[in-house]
């Protein structure tokens, strides 16, 4: 098998995703860890925008996240991690856009509104809001479960566990919460927890609250 190499940072959610796919389809790699405060020398002429993660396979640079695991399903199709029909595809890019559009841009406000209880009470909201429509208008109608397109996990479910993941930053430190009646939310954040991909790759939820709370201070 030809060599694929990948440079990624253990505290990146986007790298995450990457790694966590890299697992799920039992490939081998070599693992480049990048310091981001301390980039190697040369390193802008290895990644075009300065960010891990960046897959280099069969003299190819690959970088974008959600790009990455796209090519390493093409590549690599078993176990395949796109649905068969074309309707499940697009339901996968339909929710993995919504992951990087709506989500994303909501938990991002949320640290920006911390320290203001006005602001941050309506992001709390707002983000509510958001986790509700991926429950009634995702989960729900896409599959019984566990996970998001069925009993076989896809790309979107890498794409959202690894800001998931950090999501007890958000509970603990800002008081977000999944709401009580998304209950096929919760049990695909259990059924995610419980694959070996996503252990793995997490680091530890203190670590993570803590380097949250560093973050937060230093904005
Ligand atoms: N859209 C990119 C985002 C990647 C990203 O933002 N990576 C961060 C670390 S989590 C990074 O490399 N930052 C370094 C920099 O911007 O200089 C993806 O999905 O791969």
């Amino acid at each position: 098998m030809s060599k694929l190499e990948i440079f990624s940072n253990a505290g990146c959610p986007y790298a995450q995703r990457t790694r966590m796919v890299l697992i799920e389809k039992g490939v081998e790699f070599s693992l480049t860890e990048i310091n981001l405060n301390k980039k190697p020398e040369g390193w802008e002429k290895i990644s075009p925008y300065g960010k891990v993660p960046l897959l280099r396979h069969d003299g190819a640079t690959i970088y974008e996240s959600a790009i990455i695991n796209e090519y390493l399903d093409e590549t690599f199709p078993d176990p395949p991690l796109m649905p068969a029909d074309p309707v499940g595809r697009a339901q996968v890019r339909i929710w993995m856009d919504y992951c990087t559009n709506r989500y994303l841009p909501a938990v991002a406000q949320l640290r920006a509104n911390h320290a203001d209880p006005a602001k941050l009470q309506q992001s709390l909201e707002e983000l509510k809001e958001l986790f509700l429509f991926m429950e009634h208008e995702g989960l729900r109608k896409l599959s019984s479960g566990p996970y998001w397109m069925g009993e076989l996990p896809t790309l979107v479910d890498f794409q959202f566990m690894a800001f998931l993941v950090r999501f007890p930053c958000y509970e603990e430190v800002l008081g977000a919460e999944i709401p009580a009646e998304c209950t096929r939310l919760r049990a695909w954040l259990t059924a995610m927890h419980e694959r070996p991909s996503v252990q793995a790759t997490s680091l530890d939820t203190d670590d993570y609250i803590a380097a949250f709370r560093k973050r937060l201070k230093s904005a």
